[in-house]
């Protein structure tokens, strides 16, 4: 059955297409136009009540009834234990996976987005744009290290975490982030990039560019 995904053309909206790729699941786009306040429509609130893209409709939830998710995080494990793919087996790789994933949705993407806000201020705010593009290269630090001694976030197993982050690396230019200058992150980001299913996954809605 086909899942219907609720999206935007935005890093948050593309870690739930390439996941749909990467688990060969398919599914159906739908436009949910946040520049035009689509999100705020009361049919997209009764799945996703935070009023943010993306969320899922899956057609044959648990039991074969239909479920909504939203939170991409959710989205994420939703669809890794659905289909038993990129959420590690093994306990301590799986917390691994978890604590990476947490760490992309609690800071390597709403830090990067403020960054993403105060660079596109028609009015500059010294002050905010310094604070999260500071930020952001310390949270790109964080990566590089990690990614030293790792192939993937999670350890050796390509995971959600991966799926997670790689969406907001893939705007680093956009965050004034030069990724040459992080040599493990630069590693990484060239193999994640190279997956078919990312390249599938990444243009979401016919390659509007967010
Ligand atoms: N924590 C949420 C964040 C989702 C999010 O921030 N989505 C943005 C686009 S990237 C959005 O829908 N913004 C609409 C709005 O702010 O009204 C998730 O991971 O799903």
């Amino acid at each position: 059955m086909t899942i219907d995904l609720y999206t935007w053309a935005t890093p948050n909206g593309r870690k739930a297409s390439v996941m749909l790729e990467e688990v060969s699941l398919p599914y159906t786009e739908h436009a949910i136009n946040i520049s035009k306040g689509e999100q705020f429509d009361p049919d997209f609130l009764k799945i996703s009540p935070n009023n943010r893209i993306p969320a899922i409709v899956d057609p044959d939830g648990p039991e074969g009834d239909p479920i909504s998710v939203f939170e991409t995080g959710a989205i994420l494990i939703y669809l890794g234990e659905k289909t038993g793919k990129f959420i590690p087996t093994d306990a301590r790789k799986r917390v691994a996976a978890m604590e990476w994933l947490m760490w992309q949705m609690g800071g390597f993407g709403p830090m990067l987005g403020q960054a993403h806000h105060f660079l596109g201020l028609d009015t500059e705010v010294p002050y905010g744009t310094e604070r999260y593009v500071k930020e952001s290269h310390r949270l790109y630090g964080v990566m590089d290290r990690r990614l030293a001694d790792n192939e993937y976030l999670a350890g050796n197993e390509y995971s959600i975490a991966d799926i997670a982050c790689y969406p907001w690396a893939h705007r680093h230019p956009r965050h004034k982030v030069d990724i040459a200058q992080f040599e493990n992150v630069k590693r990484w980001y060239g193999a994640i990039g190279s997956r078919p299913a990312v390249q599938k996954g990444l243009p979401t809605l016919g390659g509007i560019n967010m």
